[in-house]
């Protein structure tokens, strides 16, 4: 047998001026920046930010080798991989043929590299709350997003974020953290996993984990939101969301047993209307500690009652004391 091969460190941060060439970059995402065509860890996210918004970047303490096969772009190093794809509906018939070629693709590149574990997956479709029942795109994209992940086998759910932009109509885009060494997925104790979702949110209940804790003892969360149980909480109060959804990321860090979020623990906030960014920031301001970094951006959650999402990261403490883990 072979043994599992030693990861580089990983980290992400949020940074200003970041380039792409800085040794050990293995992703630099750019959100609602003009592309950058050259550099395939360079990746334009479509998503407006509604505050100056840093880029974020992915590092490894080791070399860098990255290129593209197709549609995908791709950069690994340390026993990590970044692998990206931006896909055209019209290309496939839709949200949900759109959904089932990227996750193909996608699936069938990772399984045959070394870093072949799926840990966190990233999904921006336009137009997510448009169609009635079981035909709204989210739903669509659920249903085309399982049959790609079902045709290659994969049976353990990735952690994911999927988010609605208003950037070019039928562009869905996929961008994913892989490893060399499997994860751990996470549910949230507040909330029924997903995968387990009843069917009035959809024939295909979403394929994802409310969290993954990387090989390194790094938090990767899930897109989390004022969802408890399976149902939709505050209805049109976005401030009262943002307070269910940060419970809801603590119970999920004290289920990875890991401590408050601090400077390592860059963060998400996904708001649907750009009118509420002043109250969901304030909101945020409360429950989270100003050294926390986070970015605004406008995208559309897949429930249209939902009106803030957060997603992130948090990185397990070099040195853990007491005292560091025992703030309420
Ligand atoms: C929820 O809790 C909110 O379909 O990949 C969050 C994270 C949500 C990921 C996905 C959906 C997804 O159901 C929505």
């Amino acid at each position: 047998m072979v043994s599992a091969p030693e990861l580089a460190p990983f980290s992400v941060r949020y940074e200003h001026d970041a380039s792409h060439d800085a040794p050990g970059t293995l992703a630099l995402l750019q959100f609602g920046e003009a592309d950058c065509p050259g550099d395939p860890r360079a990746l334009r996210v479509p998503l407006r930010p509604l505050r100056a918004a840093p880029r974020e970047c992915w590092q490894v303490d080791a070399q860098v080798h990255c290129g593209r096969e197709g549609a995908l772009r791709w950069a690994a190093g340390g026993g990590w991989l970044f692998v990206a794809l931006n896909v055209h509906e019209r290309e496939h018939g839709g949200i949900e043929g759109a959904a089932e070629h990227a996750y193909s693709v996608l699936c069938g590149w990772v399984a045959a590299r070394e870093e072949r574990h799926l840990l966190r997956v990233w999904n921006y479709l336009h137009a997510i709350n448009q169609g009635e029942g079981d035909q709204e795109r989210y739903r669509r994209f659920c249903v085309g997003r399982a049959r790609g992940l079902g045709t290659k086998g994969i049976t353990r759910y990735p952690a994911a974020t999927a988010i609605g932009h208003h950037d070019e109509e039928g562009l869905l885009q996929v961008y994913a953290l892989c490893a060399a060494q499997p994860g751990e997925a996470l549910e949230n104790p507040r909330q029924v996993s997903a995968w387990a979702y009843p069917r009035q949110y959809g024939p295909t209940p979403p394929s994802f984990a409310r969290a993954m804790k990387l090989p390194n003892g790094s938090l990767a969360i899930s897109g989390t939101a004022a969802v408890v149980g399976h149902a939709s909480l505050h209805d049109r109060d976005a401030t009262a969301q943002v307070s269910e959804t940060c419970i809801n990321l603590r119970a999920l860090l004290a289920a990875a047993s890991l401590p408050e979020f601090d400077a390592g623990s860059p963060l998400k906030v996904y708001i649907r209307n750009a009118g509420d960014a002043s109250a969901i920031e304030a909101a945020l301001a409360t429950r989270l500690g100003a050294s926390v970094p986070r970015v605004f951006l406008q995208g559309d959650i897949c429930r249209s009652e939902l009106l803030v999402e957060i997603d992130g990261w948090s990185s397990q403490p070099r040195v853990r004391t007491a005292a560091g883990s025992s703030r309420s």
